[in-house]
């Protein structure tokens, strides 16, 4: 089995409704297992602008490889409405690959690790709710709560 974290995000629409709906579409999945989600966080937009996000992480188990989850994801977020007039437009659904088991991927479509998750608060408190040994890796307590503080991210 595969062990991968996935972030969600939204900041349009009814967005905590959407991402509760997300991780039923997920648990829906016959080869998805074990879906664990953080609690919801409200975050202010990073290099985005638009309403405020709610934000999230899951902890998942999977024997789709890398690729087949993503698309699987893909297709949840064009099922939510997901729209892409141009980059980091606010969005109804965005589902990103944090991590999959420890593969590192540089292809067209995928990379992993997800290349800004150690720069992102909205990502990082959720993640160490987790799994507080892959986040604590990368720094100390303290920044990550700093970085919270000028990011803007509270519990929902
Ligand atoms: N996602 C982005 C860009 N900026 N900011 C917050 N707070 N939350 C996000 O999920 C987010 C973002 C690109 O995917
Ligand atoms: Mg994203
Ligand atoms: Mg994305």
């Amino acid at each position: 089995m595969n062990i991968s974290y996935i972030g969600l995000g939204s900041n349009l629409g009814e967005s905590e409704n959407t991402l509760q709906l997300a991780l039923d579409d997920m648990a829906a999945h016959p080869d998805i297992h074990h879906i664990k989600c953080s609690r919801f966080y409200r975050s202010r937009p990073v290099d985005s602008s638009g309403p405020d996000y709610v934000n999230a992480v899951a902890r998942l188990e999977t024997g789709l490889d890398s690729l087949s989850l993503l698309h699987f994801l893909q297709s949840l977020e064009n099922k939510h409405g997901r729209e892409r007039p141009y980059i980091n437009a606010p969005r109804t659904l965005d589902l990103d690959i944090l991590l999959f088991n420890r593969e590192v991927n540089n292809s067209a479509e995928l990379t992993l690790p997800h290349p800004r998750m150690h720069e992102r608060a909205f990502v990082l408190l959720p993640l160490q709710e987790l799994a507080p040994e892959l986040v604590l890796q990368q720094g100390s307590l303290q920044a990550l709560l700093e970085q919270c503080k000028d990011q803007g991210i509270a519990l929902l």
